[in-house]
């Protein structure tokens, strides 16, 4: 990174079953990034309810991320950890940024697309989402967003959306973000399928990792794994997706690239590298859910969450103010 601490932004849906996609393409950078950067990380609350959610299980899981923030390494002490719907500016530009968007490049986003196929009708929430999501980042005037491949077309969305507004408005009304993706890790896919992205929400609970897992369940979804029949373990995305995708599962934890790991074990069976992948993931998995289990029954969770909001509004406060007064808003 450059010499300037730049302001970083990021978040994370509170839908449970927090998973290794989840880790490995997104928290992971959001703990190398806070060391030398400014850096926010919000719980998307607003965003998880754009499907219907029970409130008991919402307010769970909100917590469950907060924890899991602070066990994989986050320090509220170096970034603010703070839930969404704690800071009004969020629904406030969301507005504000819904009423310059189109309504041709929200149809064209694929997540939406994804969520909502087969239904006649979907939530106007899901619709306007990304609008709620340029709002958290252009909040902050973050530099860099840290997030996993399928957010691309979000951040792009959230790049457009600023430079609409600058042009009209003035250069200085938005800082114009970047996203920020890893190699390794940026897309982990599905363990039973390996064309599908790995989700917190697929039905198969073999299909992923979640991070809280016990050690006997990630050994089964590990030795279960879709692989193929011809036996060779090479790094080939297009031919070889199911390999390749515990290839890039293993040099994510281990700090290597896939090709690497590909060479380690070549001329080996798949046998040997999904018991080495489990070993692998297990031992990374086990500080985590340590710290968890201290972390979650503590009081120290909520006065840690009002006190990151405190300090995002300060923040918000007045880029929302000069959002306002270009648009002309208010008295
Ligand atoms: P899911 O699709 O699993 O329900 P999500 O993408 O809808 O999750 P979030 O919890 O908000 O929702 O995602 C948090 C971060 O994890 C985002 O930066 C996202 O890009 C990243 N992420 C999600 N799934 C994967 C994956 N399979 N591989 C890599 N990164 C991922
Ligand atoms: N849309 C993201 C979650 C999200 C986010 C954000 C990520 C909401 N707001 C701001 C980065 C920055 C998702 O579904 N994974």
């Amino acid at each position: 990174m450059t010499d300037k601490r730049l302001r970083v932004f990021s978040g994370v849906q509170p839908t449970g079953n927090i998973h290794i996609g989840n880790y490995l393409g997104a928290l992971r950078q959001f703990v190398a990034l806070q060391e030398e950067n400014d850096c926010i990380y919000c719980i998307v609350d607003l965003h998880a309810i754009t499907m219907p959610k029970d409130p008991a299980e919402l307010h769970a899981h909100i917590l469950d991320v907060a924890a899991l923030y602070m066990a994989v390494g986050l320090d509220p002490k170096k970034s603010i950890l703070f839930v969404q719907s704690e800071v009004p500016g969020h629904a406030e530009l969301s507005w504000i940024l819904t009423c310059c968007s189109y309504t041709g490049e929200l149809s064209r986003m694929t997540q939406f697309k994804d969520k909502s196929r087969g239904n006649e009708s979907a939530p106007t929430g899901l619709f306007v989402y990304p609008a709620l999501m340029a709002a958290d980042i252009l909040l902050y005037d973050a530099d860099v967003v840290p997030v996993g491949q399928d957010q691309r077309q979000h951040i792009e969305l959230t790049r457009d959306l600023a430079i609409r507004v600058n042009n009209r408005f003035g250069e200085d009304t938005f800082v114009v973000p970047e996203g920020r993706f890893l190699k390794e890790g940026a897309r982990v896919m599905a363990l039973d399928d390996p064309a599908a992205k790995m989700s917190k929400s697929a039905e198969n609970e073999m299909s992923r990792i979640s991070l809280l897992d016990d050690d006997a369940k990630i050994k089964k979804a590990i030795m279960r794994a879709t692989t193929d029949s011809d036996g060779e373990i090479r790094y080939d995305i297009q031919k070889k997706p199911g390999v390749s995708n515990l290839l890039a599962i293993y040099g994510a934890f281990a700090g290597i690239s896939a090709e690497d790991v590909a060479a380690r074990y070549q001329g080996q069976g798949y046998g040997t590298l999904k018991k080495d992948l489990v070993e692998i993931t297990v031992d990374a998995l086990r500080p985590i859910k340590e710290r968890f289990a201290e972390i979650r029954p503590s009081n120290e969770l909520a006065r840690i969450l009002k006190d990151g909001a405190a300090r995002a509004d300060a923040i918000a406060g007045p880029v929302l103010a000069r959002v306002k007064e270009r648009f002309g808003l208010g008295v």
